[in-house]
């Protein structure tokens, strides 16, 4: 059976981008293959954390996962941090990877820059190995991401063959899916960026669970531009090409069929807003049911990582033996 992986970092509150992006690929994958979904925590410390806002956030996030749809019998729901084999085949995949590789990470880059140069976190460079090694381990065919991560899967794609070459057949070359529409949601406030958990822009980012007069008063205000006319162009009116694009991705037209049924941005800003209202209103509710339990979620993520280990355990073994480590005695 096709094999799913895909995983998010717990930064902070899970916004539209994380919705539209991610899970709601999950949610259609998880009738059909065998998923496992994970709150990848160490990716979180890649940048500083509070201890105690980490652990809640950890919850938060999995909170998330079954808000958003996942069904917890349907998958594999599990924390990073309670598999050991993530960091260890981690360890492994940066002994292949290289320091150029690694260096030409877009991401990489702009958050460096953002953070400030030499005290950046070695473990912000090395992040993709470690991502890489979340995905091999399960032997993973499809990787559900938002486009942000392309360039991470291509870089896993290359570890996954190298190794393969000069250590004989021990990976799965996975593929990343990211969706056709709203694969890029960029914040309302500053069109130009990824709407993102961590970017302090509260009127820019719509929670999950925002409320529907939050919506409403966010879409209102979303920065757009001075001529008046409704046409799909993101270079040269990238706020109105989001909204065309949300539009779009929340009531499954094309962007041009939406454009074409407008001549201003009020009427599609206040349709918009009611369509996302709807979009998100069952996210609220499952999050309202889930978050008044949080020891079930704590027993499903026991339960997960217990799943999780035994199909990691396997692969990480095979990738030991192929470079040649001894295995105990
Ligand atoms: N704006 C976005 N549009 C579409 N997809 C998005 N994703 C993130 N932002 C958008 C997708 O959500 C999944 C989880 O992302 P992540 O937690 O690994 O971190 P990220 O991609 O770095 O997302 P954030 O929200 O920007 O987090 P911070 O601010 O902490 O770095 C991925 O599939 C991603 O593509």
């Amino acid at each position: 059976m096709t094999r799913v992986f895909s995983g998010v970092k717990p930064s902070g509150a899970l916004h539209l981008g994380n919705y539209l992006g991610a899970f709601r690929q999950w949610v259609a994958d998880q009738q059909e293959f065998d998923c496992y979904f994970c709150v990848v925590d160490l990716h979180s410390l890649t940048v500083e954390q509070d201890p105690s806002q980490l652990r809640q956030a950890t919850i938060e996030t999995a909170i998330g996962f079954l808000s958003a749809g996942i069904e917890p019998d349907q998958c594999t729901l599990f924390v990073q941090s309670h598999v050991h084999e993530h960091p260890e085949l981690a360890w492994l995949v940066e002994c292949t990877v290289s320091f150029g590789e690694l260096s030409r990470m877009t991401q990489f880059k702009d958050k460096a820059k953002a953070k400030g140069g030499e005290s950046v976190r070695a473990g912000l460079f090395t992040y993709p190995a470690l991502m890489a090694a979340d995905i091999l381990l399960y032997d993973t065919d499809r990787v559900p991401v938002g486009d942000d991560q392309r360039q991470h899967l291509e870089i896993t794609r290359d570890v996954a063959i190298r190794f393969n070459n000069r250590y004989g057949e021990t990976f799965v070359v996975p593929e990343a899916t990211v969706p056709r529409l709203a694969a890029r949601v960029m914040d309302l406030q500053h069109p130009e960026n990824k709407m993102s958990k961590s970017d302090e822009s509260p009127q820019g980012t719509i929670d999950m669970t925002d409320t529907p007069e939050q919506i409403v008063q966010k879409v209102r205000r979303a920065v757009t531009d001075t001529d008046g006319e409704v046409r799909y162009d993101p270079e040269l009116k990238p706020g109105l090409a989001n909204l065309l694009e949300l539009m779009a991705a929340v009531t499954g037209r094309s962007v041009d069929e939406v454009a074409s049924g407008y001549e201003q941005y009020g009427p599609l800003k206040a349709d918009l807003a009611e369509a996302l209202v709807e979009a998100l209103r069952p996210v609220r509710e499952r999050y309202a049911r889930y978050a008044a339990d949080p020891g079930e979620i704590a027993a499903l993520l026991g339960q997960g990582a217990e799943k999780a280990a035994s199909v990691a355990s396997k692969t990480l073994a095979r990738a030991k033996d192929a470079m040649g480590l001894l295995p105990r005695g």
